[in-house]
């Protein structure tokens, strides 16, 4: 609207020189209506959102397809170094408001929107999320590319470009059910198909050995099957400096339209089945965010986008005609997960069967070339592929990866005589009934650096994950904690907020967060600490209405907004909270008269589809929201929200209205986390156990201004030594006895009293294995005190005002400079 324009120039940067006024000399609407006409063929005299919205797109693509072929020309040019980072999930959240803020247009469509009567908010609900990742891993990617860009770096990001994103969850009775997510089913503007950059990528087939004229033993893979893989490319602008980079997204195309012999021979059905099933190979995310899944298609799917990636590389390199051995001064490549690891014996391939290198020139160049970051502990996480299905899929590549292990373990054995047990602890290839191949092993030994993503993640990858490795490899091992984009998760999803920000510190945060520190200076002012709350609240009143809309509840907008959104699972504990809140109810129940705070506790996440136990969990959650919703004895103190479809523009609605963020994993278990730093960004004070970067959070904020609770990693392991037993818990604390036996009968499911046995077991027989029962008294008190001191207003405000002044740190363009410093060695471009 109107006002939003006026001052939009206090909140932003000016542009710089690369913006310079007159480059183009038609406007952002003048090109849109243009477009409307042009490219969608429409009648463009009057403009409904639809129109509105994909003439706006094309018109801001076509200023990012100028920056970026610019772009690429100097990096040709300048003979950068260039950065790989290698996905298998990317989750970049709604393109368009982004993109308008990165490149200097928001002023210029707010103007285009309101001479048509329509506003930047309606366009941008026709706008469909991409959902090319699971959660935190993806999400993470997505932060690095903007800061990558924002930083001016030559840098790729390289993965699939899934036809279905994770599926989109709806709530039935309370359960969980999945909906395919067809986000291209109208098409995607934001992504340029490139028909021409097309490589084809072999499955199964057969080695066969040569000897070249120098008499040395040679291979050759052939035969099998072929399928196209062809680019797309997605554009990611950096904030107001001209440099657009852009993620290489590979789809699978049938290698041949028909198979015409079998066309010919009337078998039509039998042709077009071919062309389907190579196409499955980009048709799907797999939604499993913790135990890998041990599909062929999976695997499949890793060395499609593995392959064509390495293809890509090898021939920019090759345009530059330098020798073999700089390829690695002239490229980097980061592994996010070992997703893409079989990346490491496919260059290998590459390097000795089609470049005709030898063994130990190949060798060096990759394990010069990789980098490796590790984003989870889960034992069951690791993923490992059988050697039998290596061996028919990736023939040579298996091949390969029994050198590289030969090669390896005889060094192992060499430097550690005295330890005939290491070589097979530390073996690329696991033994057993069935032989299977460690991919983390592989991207170890492949790799130059491996790193962590929070300071306490690395430390247990040093003591126990890897413990093997760090003695083998001791410099390899590096920390790098995990940062978020403060563009898209304070300034884009924050506006009240950052308007305030930019009026008292300028507007430098946006690129160098560090400047919220001046922000500790300001919380004795009153009016400032009145303006902070006043944010606030308009953020949690936006939050109220789309609750009343979409789930027809209403909530108390100075009720105390607590929140806990992340994908389900064991280890992050929503038991934990789900547990708490029946024991508030109780308490209220038998307490009628009781002065309290009102709460809103609002969850949302999806769980795998093959994850019954999480399903379990969102279904109590959901039955316990229907009780005490409907309950005229707590309706006014208590309401339990959730939020269906969890996914990133639902995250930005969220976390500047949240006031207690929930964090509350089993110490040890989250590697990093990042949601906890949107939250703290946005001024949520944080509840939460000494996890991830949880700590350094905690560091910065100030011991006063969070909620640390429960056991440590390190108590968490004794206890587990010394002998855990949650029955002591159930005996002891009469309270929370009481919620697990109102668990363990039909309270939330009338009729029904079994239908929560697999958590009450889990919990009690199963011997709770992430210690839900252990930390149930600590969470309890501590949330007693949130409670208590969230109604001193000042108080609470000025913790509020500590928490985003101590996050600068936690800006993913720090993690990304670390990166260049310690591991890339890149120079930034502009
Ligand atoms: C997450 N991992 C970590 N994995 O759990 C989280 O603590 C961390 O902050 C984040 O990475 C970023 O470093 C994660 O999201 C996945 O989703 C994988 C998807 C594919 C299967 C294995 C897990």
């Amino acid at each position: 609207s109107k006002d939003v324009k006026d001052y939009l120039h206090l909140l932003d940067k000016p542009l710089d020189e690369f913006e310079a006024p007159g480059a183009r000399n038609s406007t952002l609407g003048e090109d849109a209506l243009w477009h409307v006409l042009y490219s969608l063929g429409q009648d463009n005299t009057y403009l409904n959102k639809r129109k509105a919205y994909w003439g706006l797109v094309l018109a801001v693509r076509d200023r990012m397809l100028e920056k970026w072929t610019a772009v690429q020309r100097k990096y040709y040019a300048n003979d950068d170094k260039r950065l790989y980072y290698l996905s298998l999930e990317f989750l970049p959240g709604k393109f368009l408001r982004g993109n308008l803020l990165a490149l200097g247009l928001e002023n210029e469509a707010h103007e285009f929107l309101h001479e048509h009567d329509l506003s930047l908010d309606e366009i941008v609900d026709e706008e469909c999320e991409p959902g090319l990742g699971n959660g935190g891993l993806g999400r993470l990617a997505s932060c690095y590319m903007d800061s990558m860009a924002t930083l001016g770096l030559p840098a790729y990001g390289y993965g699939i470009r899934y036809s279905y994103g994770l599926f989109r969850q709806e709530i039935r009775n309370g359960h969980q059910v999945e909906q395919p997510d067809n986000w291209l089913h109208e098409g995607s503007h934001w992504l340029i198909p490139r028909p021409h950059n097309l490589f084809p990528i072999r499955f199964y087939g057969t080695v066969n050995e040569w000897l070249d004229d120098d008499g040395m033993l040679r291979h050759d893979w052939r035969g099998g099957d072929l399928v196209m893989a062809m680019a797309n490319d997605m554009y990611v602008p950096g904030y107001r400096n001209g440099h657009v980079n852009s993620i290489r997204l590979w789809e699978a195309r049938p290698h041949k339209e028909f198979v015409l012999s079998s066309f010919n021979a009337g078998d039509y059905i039998g042709s077009v089945q071919e062309k389907i099933s190579d196409e499955n190979i980009s048709m799907v995310l797999y939604p499993s965010d913790d135990a890998p899944e041990g599909k062929t298609l999976r695997l499949k799917q890793q060395y499609f986008f593995v392959a064509a990636t390495m293809r890509d590389m090898v021939r920019r390199f090759k345009k530059l005609n330098k020798p073999w051995d700089q390829l690695p001064e002239k490229n980097v490549v980061q592994l996010n997960e070992t997703h893409p690891a079989i990346a490491i014996p496919e260059l290998m391939r590459m390097l000795l069967d089609e470049e005709l290198l030898g063994w130990e020139e190949a060798w060096c160049i990759c394990q010069k070339l990789f980098a490796y970051t590790n984003h989870t502990i889960l034992p069951e996480a690791l993923e490992t592929w059988p050697v039998k299905l290596i061996e028919r899929l990736l023939p040579r590549h298996m091949q390969i990866i029994y050198e590289i292990n030969r090669r390896f373990l005889e060094e192992v054995r060499l430097h550690f005589r005295d330890e005939p047990e290491l070589p097979s602890r530390v073996s690329l290839i696991s033994a057993g009934p069935e032989q299977r191949v460690r991919m983390s092993h592989l991207a170890i030994v492949g790799s130059f650096s491996v790193n962590g993503v929070s300071s306490l993640h690395t430390q247990i990858l040093k003591d126990r994950v890897f413990h093997d490795f760090i003695r083998i490899f001791p410099d390899r091992f590096n920390n790098k904690t995990n940062g978020i984009t403060p563009r898209r998760w304070l300034r884009q999803c924050n506006v009240p907020l950052s308007w305030l920000l930019s009026e008292h510190l300028g507007c430098n945060w946006i690129t160098d967060l560090t400047q919220l520190k001046k922000l500790r200076e300001l919380v004795d002012d009153v009016e400032f600490r009145h303006d902070w709350e006043q944010c606030r609240l308009t953020n949690k009143k936006r939050l109220a209405d789309y609750i009343e809309k979409v789930n027809g509840i209403t909530v108390n907008p100075h009720s105390i907004f607590d929140v806990q959104v992340k994908r389900f699972h064991e280890y992050k504990r929503q038991l934990l909270n789900i547990l708490h809140i029946i024991s508030l109810y109780n308490n209220i129940r038998r307490n009628p008269d009781v002065k309290m705070q009102p709460c809103t506790f609002i969850f949302g996440g999806k769980a795998a589809p093959s994850y019954q136990m999480a399903k379990d969990i969102i279904y109590l959650i959901n039955c316990v929201a229907r009780r005490v919703n409907s309950d005229p004895h707590t309706r006014n103190f208590l309401k339990v929200i959730f939020l269906a479809n969890y996914n990133v523009s639902l995250a930005q609605l969220l976390v500047p209205a949240t006031d207690v963020s929930e964090q509350i994993s089993t110490a040890g278990y989250e590697a990093s986390g990042t949601g906890n730093m949107k939250f703290a960004l946005n001024g949520a004070l944080t509840i939460g156990t000494r996890d991830g970067a949880n700590i350094e959070i905690g560091e910065r904020v100030g011991d006063g201004n969070i909620y640390l609770f429960g056991l440590c990693e390190k108590e968490v392991l004794a206890l587990r030594r010394r002998g855990y037993d949650p029955w002591e818990f159930y005996k002891n604390d009469s309270e929370l006895r009481e919620v697990l036996d109102m668990i363990n009968s039909d309270q939330f499911t009338p009729g029904d009293s079994t239908a929560f046995s697999s958590i009450f077991n889990s919990l009690l027989t199963g011997g709770d294995p992430f210690m839900v029962l252990a930390d149930y008294r600590a969470y309890v008190e501590t949330h007693k005190r949130i409670s208590h001191e969230y109604v001193d207003r000042d108080l609470w405000i000025k913790k509020s005002i500590m928490n985003t002044a101590g996050m600068g740190y936690f800006s993913s363009d720090r993690a990304v400079k670390e990166y260049i410093d310690g591991i890339w060695s890149l120079e930034p471009d502009v």
